[in-house]
C-alpha cells in the first residue's frame, strides 16, 4: 500500500540547514572572517556605521521575537503519524480514514491555555490538544482540549473569558493561574461554566504527563460519506498509558523544581523510544437522533456520555520524532478548526462558528502575513494552486499572466474540482429561521451535566475537587465573589458547596444570588432566561472518572524511580530493581548525597545520576531505598527526609529492602503508615523477585490516594 508517513519529513527537509563543516557567512552568502570584533576607527576608536556585518547581525537579533499566542502560548510539539486501524468509509469520505493501515503524517502540539510562553507546565489549566494531519487532500486540523466541554456556549464571550483568566491588567498577576478575583468574578456570573468548572477543578487539570491525557474535539462535528449522507460525530483521543494526574501540592512544587516538567517528559519519552500513543475514537450520532438527548448536541458545555453513545476506535496516533527547531515547528505551526478535508464538516455550535473566524485572524497578527501557510510546518503536502497573490514574505513564485477566475488566457486554470474529483462541498443542511441575536432554550441546562460529572467521581476525586475549590476561591480577595460561587456550587451539589465553605470559613448562602443566564443584562429580553437543571438519563458515568475509567492503564512504561543510595549500597539490590524496571520500560535513577560515583558493597562503583541537591521527589513516580552498609547517612539526612515526606504526602510507592528499611522507619510519617497501605513495601530479603514484582504492581496503581487525610465522606 502507498504510504505517506514520511512525506511531511521529506517536505520539511527542503528547508533544513546544517552548518556543520561549513563557513560562517552573512545572510547574503558572504564568508565572514571575524565574527568577534566590530569595525572600528582604530583599535580603541568608535565603531563605524559602515560595518554591515554588525548591522545585519544586530538587526536580525532585534527582530527575533514574534507575538506569543493570545491563548495556548506555552506548548510542546512533536511529529508522528496517524494510522487507520478501523476504516469508516460508510460514514465519511475523508481519504485519511478510508484504508486500514494507511499512515498520514501529523504534528501535534499540546499546550496550557492561560500562561505565557515561559510559564510553568504544571499550572492548573486546560491542556490544548491540537493535531495537524498532513493528508493527501490537504491539511486537516483537529484543535481540541484534554477536557470534552468548554466554559462558554457562545464565541462572543471568549475574549471576556480570556481577559478574566489572564493575569489581571493593572498589575500583570498572577501568571498561569486561575486562582484570582477576575476569573472567579466572571465565572460566578456565568452559570453555563459550571460543568467545565467541575472538570478544571478535578485532577484532569494537572496531568502527570502530556502522554497520559485524553483529548477531545469538544464540539459536535459532521461526517459525510460519498452518498452525501451525514452523521454527527464527537472525536476522542485515548492515551495508551491511561489518564493520570499528580497531586496539587506536587504540581506546585514541580513548578519550582522543573517548570519544563511536561515538555521534558515528552521530549525524553520520544528520544528514548517510548513513543507516546493515543487511539482516535468517534462517537457517532445519527442525524435522526439530533434531538433525542436531554442536552443539545450544539451546546459545547455538554458531552455525550459514553454510556449513551460508545466510542468506536478508528485509528492510532504515534508521536515518534521531536522537532529539529522549536521556533520553526512548535512555535510557527498555525492550527485552525476550519482546516477541513472532504468528508468532515462543522456543526452549528455557536462556539465553533466563532472559532472559524478567530484562528486565521490571530495568525495574521502572530505570524505577520497571509502567507503563513507557506511556512514549512504549515505547508500542505497536497499541491496548492489558486489566485491568491503577493503579501509580506511571499515565497511562491507564481508564473503566468493570470491570477483570477474565470479566465480564458490561462485556459481556465487552476480549475475547480468536481465533488467526484475531490472538490470540497459543505453539507447541504436546510436552514429556515429568523435572524436572532440570542440563544436556544435548549442551552439553559447549566447544572445537569455538572452534577453528572461530580456524581461520577470517586470519593478521592471528589475530595480533590473540594480542595481545589478551597485553594482557588481561597485566593479570591472579594468576599462577595466567593459567596456567589458557593451559591452556584450548591446547585451542583449541596455537600460539595458546604465542604468548600468550611475551607473558606464561610457559609453557603440560603438563597443564592441568581446571576442572569449568560451573564447578560436584564434589558436584553432574548438572553434573559433562567438556568435550569435537567435530570440526566444516566446517574453516573465511569468514563468521566480518572480512577475508574475503564481504559486506564496499569503500565509503568517510561515511569521514573528514584533510587536513594549512600556508599556501601548493595549492588545486587540496585541491579535487580533496575533490571526489573527496564523489563517494564521504566527506569531507575541513582540519587546520592553527591554526584560522581558511589562505592558499592562489592567494592565496585555505580555512577550517580542526580545529587539530592539537583533532584526532588516530585520529579519521580516512586522511591526505592536499597540495602546498604552506610544507611545512617541517609536516615539522618534532612534532604532525604524531605524527599520521602513528599513522596508519602503525594501518595507514591515507597519501598526499601534490607537496611534500607531503616530510612523509612526514621521518617516523620513512619508512625502513620497504615497496615493496609500497599504503597509502602518493605522486605527483609534483599533483591528478591517477589519484592520487585510487588513494587512494580504497586506502581501500576499510580498513586495510593487513600493515604490522604480528610477524604470526602
Ligand atoms: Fe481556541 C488557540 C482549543 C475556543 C480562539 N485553541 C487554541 C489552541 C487550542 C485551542 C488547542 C492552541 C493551538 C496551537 O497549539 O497552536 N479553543 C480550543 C477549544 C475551544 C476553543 C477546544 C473550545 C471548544 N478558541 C476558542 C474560541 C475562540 C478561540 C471560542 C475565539 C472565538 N484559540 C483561539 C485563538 C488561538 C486559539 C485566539 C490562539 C492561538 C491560535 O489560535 O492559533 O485564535
Amino acid at each position: 500500500m502507498e504510504n505517506f508517513q514520511d512525506e511531511k519529513q521529506r517536505d520539511l527537509s527542503k528547508n533544513k540547514s546544517d552548518g556543520t563543516n561549513k563557513f560562517l557567512t552573512t545572510d547574503q552568502g558572504l564568508k565572514i572572517n571575524d565574527d568577534n570584533n566590530t569595525l572600528k576607527a582604530g583599535e580603541r576608536g568608535p565603531s563605524l556605521l559602515e560595518d554591515f556585518i554588525l548591522r545585519e547581525k544586530i538587526t536580525h537579533f532585534d527582530h527575533e521575537r514574534i507575538p506569543e499566542r493570545i491563548v495556548h502560548a506555552r506548548g510542546s510539539g512533536a511529529h508522528g503519524f496517524f494510522e487507520v486501524t478501523n476504516p469508516i468509509p460508510e460514514l465519511t469520505k475523508a481519504g485519511f480514514l478510508q484504508t486500514k493501515g494507511l499512515k498520514t503524517p501529523v504534528f501535534a502540539r499540546i499546550s496550557t491555555v492561560a500562561g505565557s510562553r515561559g510559564s510553568t507546565d504544571l499550572a492548573r489549566d486546560v491542556r490544548g490538544f491540537s493535531v495537524k494531519f498532513y493528508t493527501q487532500e490537504g491539511n486537516y486540523d483537529l484543535v481540541g482540549n484534554n477536557m470534552p466541554v468548554f466554559f462558554i456556549q457562545d464565541a462572543s464571550k471568549f475574549p471576556d473569558l480570556v481577559h478574566a483568566v489572564k493575569p489581571e491588567p493593572h498589575n500583570e498577576m498572577p501568571q498561569a493561574a486561575s486562582a484570582h478575583d477576575t476569573f472567579w468574578d466572571f465565572i460566578s456570573l456565568m452559570p453555563e461554566s459550571m460543568h467545565m468548572i467541575m472538570w478544571i477543578m478535578s485532577d484532569r487539570a494537572i496531568p502527570r504527563s502530556l502522554r497520559m491525557m485524553e483529548g477531545f474535539g469538544v464540539h459536535t462535528f459532521r461526517l459525510i460519506n460519498e452518498a452525501d449522507e451525514s452523521v454527527f460525530v464527537k472525536f476522542h483521543w485515548k492515551p495508551k498509558l491511561g489518564t493520570h494526574a499528580v497531586a496539587w501540592d506536587e504540581a506546585q512544587k514541580i513548578s519550582g523544581k522543573n517548570s519544563d516538567f511536561h515538555r521534558q517528559d515528552l521530549w525524553d519519552a520520544i528520544e528514548t523510544g517510548n513513543f507516546p500513543e493515543w487511539e482516535l475514537g468517534v462517537q457517532i450520532i445519527p442525524t435522526a437522533d439530533e434531538h433525542k438527548y436531554e442536552f443539545d448536541l450544539l451546546d459545547p458545555t455538554k458531552l455525550v456520555p459514553e454510556e449513551l453513545v460508545p466510542v468506536t476506535i478508528v485509528g492510532r496516533m504515534v508521536l515518534n520524532k521531536n522537532p529539529d527547531n522549536f521556533f520553526a515547528e512548535t512555535e510557527q505551526i498555525a492550527f485552525h478548526p476550519g482546516h477541513l478535508v472532504p468528508g468532515i464538516d462543522f456543526s452549528n455550535d455557536p462556539l465553533l462558528q466563532g472559532r472559524l473566524f478567530s484562528y486565521t485572524d490571530t495568525q495574521l497578527s502572530r505570524l505577520g502575513s497571509p502567507n503563513f501557510h507557506e511556512i514549512p510546518i504549515n505547508r500542505s503536502i497536497a499541491p496548492t494552486h489558486n489566485n491568491q497573490r503577493d503579501g509580506h514574505m511571499r515565497q511562491e513564485i507564481n508564473t503566468g499572466r493570470v491570477s483570477y477566475h474565470p479566465n480564458s488566457l490561462g485556459g481556465g486554470c487552476p480549475y475547480q474540482a468536481k465533488i467526484s474529483e475531490g472538490g470540497f462541498s459543505s453539507f447541504s443542511e436546510r436552514i429556515d429561521s429568523h435572524k436572532i441575536r440570542g440563544r436556544s432554550e435548549s442551552f439553559n441546562d447549566h447544572f445537569g451535566q455538572a452534577k453528572l460529572f461530580f456524581n461520577s467521581q470517586t470519593d478521592i476525586e471528589k475530595s480533590h475537587i473540594v480542595k481545589a475549590l478551597q485553594f482557588e476561591l481561597g485566593k479570591v480577595e472579594t468576599t462577595a465573589i466567593r459567596v456567589r460561587m458557593l451559591g452556584l456550587l450548591a446547585q451542583v451539589d449541596n455537600k460539595l458547596a458546604e465542604k468548600v465553605a468550611v475551607g473558606l470559613g464561610s457559609t453557603v448562602p440560603a438563597s443564592p444570588e441568581k446571576p442572569m443566564n449568560h451573564g447578560v443584562s436584564p434589558e436584553n429580553e432574548m438572553g434573559n432566561q433562567e438556568s435550569t437543571t435537567v435530570k440526566q438519563s444516566i446517574a453516573t458515568s465511569d468514563a468521566l472518572t480518572m480512577l475508574k475509567n475503564p481504559t486506564n492503564s496499569k503500565r509503568i512504561a517510561s515511569r521514573k524511580v528514584a533510587i536513594l543510595c549512600s556508599a556501601g549500597v548493595s549492588e545486587d539490590s540496585v541491579n535487580s530493581m533496575k533490571n526489573a524496571l527496564l523489563k517494564e520500560d521504566a527506569k531507575g535513577f541513582i540519587i546520592a548525597p553527591h554526584l560522581g560515583s558511589l562505592k558499592t558493597d562489592k567494592d565496585g562503583a555505580i555512577p550517580v545520576d542526580f545529587s539530592l541537591l539537583t533532584s526532588a521527589s516530585v520529579l519521580f513516580d516512586s522511591v526505592y531505598i536499597p540495602h546498604g552498609q552506610d544507611i545512617k547517612v541517609l536516615a539522618e539526612n534532612d534532604d532525604v527526609q524531605e524527599f520521602l515526606n513528599d513522596a508519602y504526602k503525594h501518595c507514591k510507592v515507597i519501598a526499601a529492602d534490607g537496611e534500607g528499611q531503616k530510612v523509612i522507619k526514621a521518617a516523620a510519617f513512619a508512625s502513620k503508615i497504615s497496615k493496609n497501605d500497599k504503597g509502602i513495601i518493605m522486605s527483609d530479603i534483599q533483591s528478591s523477585d517477589d519484592f520487585t514484582k510487588e513494587f512494580i504492581t504497586a506502581m501500576g496503581k499510580h498513586r495510593f490516594w487513600e493515604r490522604e487525610e480528610n477524604l470526602y465522606k
